[in-house]
């Protein structure tokens, strides 16, 4: 029994590592346009839901922080955009992931909140007055810099 628990225990844990290899960067666009930049409200999970983030997601194996940030984008918003300069420094969550912030030059289409609750254009007055309950933990620190980016466009 006891060496039938270690095996479900080892083959578990193994499973558990095999099934995600995937890198542990996670890559979030800041479009500005019109001295606004566009924040989404997550729709999941429970914890996060009704928050507001920078659109973005995790990267693939292979694909390049520009590639992921255009994908996610794509597939959360419908829209094209080119990835620019970072915004910020890199946030490590609790779960080992790295999340990286980008300016994101619109190039085609509008956005549309595909797979978000909302999503709004700020200002970066606006920005100021959040309620940081309001904005995802991971995203809090970005605010400064993006009312910087705001306030310089
Ligand atoms: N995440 C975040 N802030 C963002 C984008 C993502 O904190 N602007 C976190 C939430 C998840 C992980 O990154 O833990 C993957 O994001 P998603 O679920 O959107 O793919």
């Amino acid at each position: 029994f006891v060496t039938m628990g270690w095996l479900i225990a080892t083959r578990s844990a193994r499973g558990a590592a095999e099934t995600d290899d995937r890198p542990k960067d996670v890559v979030a666009a800041a479009i500005v346009d019109g001295g606004r930049v566009l924040l989404a409200q997550r729709a999941h999970p429970a914890d996060l839901a009704g928050k507001w983030e920078l659109p973005g997601g995790r990267v693939e194996s292979g694909e390049t922080h520009a590639a992921a940030l255009a994908r996610e984008i794509r597939e959360e918003l419908g829209a094209e955009v080119e990835a620019g300069d970072g915004v910020g420094k890199p946030v490590t969550l609790p779960n080992g992931l790295v999340l990286h912030a980008y300016r994101a030059h619109l190039r085609g289409g509008t956005p549309v909140a595909l797979e978000h609750l909302d999503m709004q254009w700020f200002t970066a007055d606006e920005l100021r007055r959040l309620d940081l309950d309001d904005v995802v933990p991971a995203d809090r620190d970005w605010i400064p810099e993006l009312c910087v980016v705001l306030d310089e466009a």
